[in-house]
């Protein structure tokens, strides 16, 4: 999230003009009064040579009237401000007496969410190194690569997936240093000294240096690590917090993974920055999630829209005792995140009485991030709003372009090479204005230069200019509020995580059985997202065991997600390329897996591990609602 001063505070200033104005004055009002508490905040600790965030524990552990208040709960276990800090001060110690582990060091972590998690973060904090969070689902090839392109000195594991680093993952990571925080370690560091390592290892780091390393899958191949800094932790975790009105008093519970942004940026870094407690869930399961909303006490929920989803898709759960609805039952005020989709956001309201719903959209390594927040049905569904003032400011920073449909980049005049805004309302892809010395200030991917570029585009509609691609198909209409469409061709989401196509044509392509493969996402009836489909030419005939192997052979290289939910094989359907030689995807994404839409090609999908038949009956099923995938 990027907003320059120079913007914000004239912006800020002329909002006395509008005071009359008709729409949306209270809400510039937060949205500004957050921007700039946000960027000042982090102005004067880049002055005082305390951008780490460590330092805001600190405090936090230091202040009578703070030290004893809630920081973290896990399962069974709290943790006050103070019990943090002096947890985080014997990880760093032992980090660095065990492994040497030096200021601006990496060190990867493979961990699944808990306190220990957060601890290690702060721990390496401490002592000037930097966390590279690994998501620990990867396995094979994306677990190589994302461990590799981090260039860490050590390999740190959760013994809980512990099995995905086997042995030839090991090999492959050659003599890369690897421990698995195993409870026999995790003694030795509670027998460490919690003595404060000293200034100097956390000193000169600017607000644009590295705080933590996450990855992203970006457009194209494999994931890729975006540089979340110091600047973007503290004004991204400001800003949330200032915007969702935390309260000390507050509870915020995420399940959500925090080797994503949205748990570490807007829920850690946003409950640090004011001073609530942060309760953290192993991860996403709608057996639990209630149960440890009520078990916590949370006030807050963080989701991403898949979670509303399955939420809504399992029965009311009855007290076994008193024989009582206890979906009302909880103390959340607002459920906090992205991905809701409109035709849920108010079923899941109602259903369990939330009072607030705030959606943002925003990408990890994008510039800055739109925000709505609503308490009733005018702007649901929408991914941002914003009122006059703030549109203003907006303007200046983003733009929604024409987009050339059968290459899926932004759509250029033949002869001046501009590219054009789309009209209010009509739908375009998403560009962020980069700020001006973008060159110093946009993080953009670690060690991937030629991925960074890529993502950035210029002279889009007048010369030297420079936007970010989100890669998102939005609109923004007339009243302010911005709204999601789709993604653009080369990745889609599933399971809340980016699928990469060329990642997964590329692993396709190296069966010996297949031709072409032209991977995209189609959407499915009662699904969100896109689930991936692989049009395949195939060199053999098809037989039952040839089905089975293409089945094997993407699950082992692929993540789960990842791994297409259906193929689709006829003749010469993957030679549709564009005149660039790109594959043209447009068509194949329309017709999806409606077995009447697509001639005379056969559809598979995936079912107990191999791919079988999927005919009418098998998409009436998916309209009628009857399958979850
Ligand atoms: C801006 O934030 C400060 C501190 O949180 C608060 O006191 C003030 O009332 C806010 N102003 C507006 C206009 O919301
Ligand atoms: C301690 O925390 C309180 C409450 O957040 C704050 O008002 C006060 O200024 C802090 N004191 C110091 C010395 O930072
Ligand atoms: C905080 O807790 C500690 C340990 O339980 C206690 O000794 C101390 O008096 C408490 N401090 C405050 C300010 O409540
Ligand atoms: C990730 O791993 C967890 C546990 O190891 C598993 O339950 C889950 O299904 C996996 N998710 C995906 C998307 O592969
Ligand atoms: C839960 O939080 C509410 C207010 O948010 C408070 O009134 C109540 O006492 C809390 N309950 C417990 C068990 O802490
Ligand atoms: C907190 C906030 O700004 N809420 C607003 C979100 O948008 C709706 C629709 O205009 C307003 O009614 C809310 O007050």
């Amino acid at each position: 999230m990027f907003v320059p001063l120079g913007v914000a505070v004239p912006a800020a200033a002329a909002g006395l003009a509008y005071l009359n104005a008709k729409t949306g004055f209270w809400y510039d009002k937060v949205m500004i009064n957050g921007t700039l508490r946000a960027i000042f905040r982090h102005l004067r600790r880049e002055r005082n040579d305390r951008v780490n965030t460590f330092y805001v524990l600190e405090e936090a552990a230091k202040n009578k009237s703070t030290r004893n208040r809630t920081h973290i709960l896990f399962e069974d276990k709290s943790w006050t401000y103070a019990q943090s800090y002096e947890m985080v001060l014997k990880y760093g110690n032992w980090l660095q007496k065990k492994f040497d582990i030096k200021p601006k060091d990496i060190v990867a972590m493979d961990f699944q969410n808990s306190d220990h998690f957060i601890f290690v973060c702060f721990g390496l904090w401490s002592i000037g190194a930097k966390p590279a969070f690994i998501n620990y689902n990867l396995t094979g090839e994306a677990l190589v690569h994302c461990v590799s392109t981090a260039k860490p000195t050590l390999l740190l594991v959760d013994p809980v997936v512990a099995a995905n680093v086997d042995d030839s993952i090991r090999e492959k990571l050659g003599d890369l240093r690897i421990e698995l925080l195993t409870e026999d370690l995790k003694a030795e560091v509670l027998a460490t000294e919690p003595v404060r390592p000293p200034d100097a290892l956390r000193s000169g780091d600017l607000a644009r240096d590295i705080a933590i390393l996450i990855y992203t899958s970006g457009t194209t191949g494999l994931p890729k690590a975006a540089i979340v800094s110091w600047g973007k932790l503290t004004t991204g975790g400001t800003f949330v917090g200032k915007w969702l009105g935390t309260k000390p008093s507050d509870i915020f519970y995420t399940c959500m993974p925090l080797y994503h942004s949205s748990a570490t940026v807007m829920g850690m870094s946003s409950c640090l920055e004011m001073g609530c407690t942060f309760a953290i869930g192993r991860k996403f399961s709608t057996k639990t999630f209630w149960k440890e909303v009520r078990q916590h006490n949370a006030t807050m929920i963080q989701y991403v829209g898949e979670t509303c989803r399955y939420l809504l898709a399992v029965p009311p759960e009855i007290d076994p005792v008193t024989g009582e609805n206890m979906d009302k039952k909880h103390n959340v005020r607002l459920a906090f995140g992205n991905g809701l989709r409109p035709d849920i956001w108010e079923r899941f309201r109602d259903r369990f009485n939330v009072e607030t719903i705030a959606e943002f959209y925003g990408a990890t390594e994008g510039t800055q991030a739109m925000w709505n927040i609503t308490r009733n049905a005018f702007a649901s569904g929408a991914i941002g709003r914003s009122g006059l003032i703030y549109q203003q400011v907006l303007k200046k920073q983003i733009a929604i372009v024409e987009r050339d449909q059968e290459t899926d980049v932004p759509w250029r005049h033949p002869k001046t090479g501009f590219g054009r805004q789309v009209k209010r309302g009509d739908v375009g892809e998403l560009l962020l204005a980069l700020p001006a010395d973008w060159e110093k200030d946009f993080q953009g991917y670690y060690n991937n230069k030629k991925a960074t570029q890529s993502k950035i585009i210029r002279d889009v509609l007048k010369k030297g200019d420079g936007y970010f691609r989100t890669g998102d198909l939005v609109s923004w209409d007339t009243e302010g509020r911005m709204y999601f469409h789709d993604r653009i061709g080369d990745t889609f989401r599933w399971k809340s995580e980016n699928v990469a196509t060329t990642e997964v044509s590329e692993s396709l392509g190296a069966h010996p059985a297949v031709g072409h493969a032209n991977v995209y996402g189609v959407q499915l009836p009662n699904h969100d997202g896109r689930a991936g489909c692989a049009a395949i030419s195939l060199s053999r005939n098809l037989d039952d065991a040839l089905l089975r192997s293409l089945a094997e052979h993407t699950r082992d290289r692929l993540p789960k997600y990842a791994v297409p939910i259906f193929l689709r094989v006829g003749n010469g359907l993957t030679a549709a390329v564009t005149g660039t030689l790109k594959q043209q995807k447009h068509d194949l994404r329309l017709q999806g897996v409606d077995p009447g839409r697509v001639g005379d090609d056969e559809l598979f999908w995936l079912k107990d591990g191999t791919y079988v038949k999927f005919g009418q009956r098998d998409w009436d099923r998916l309209n009628a609602g009857q399958v979850k995938l």
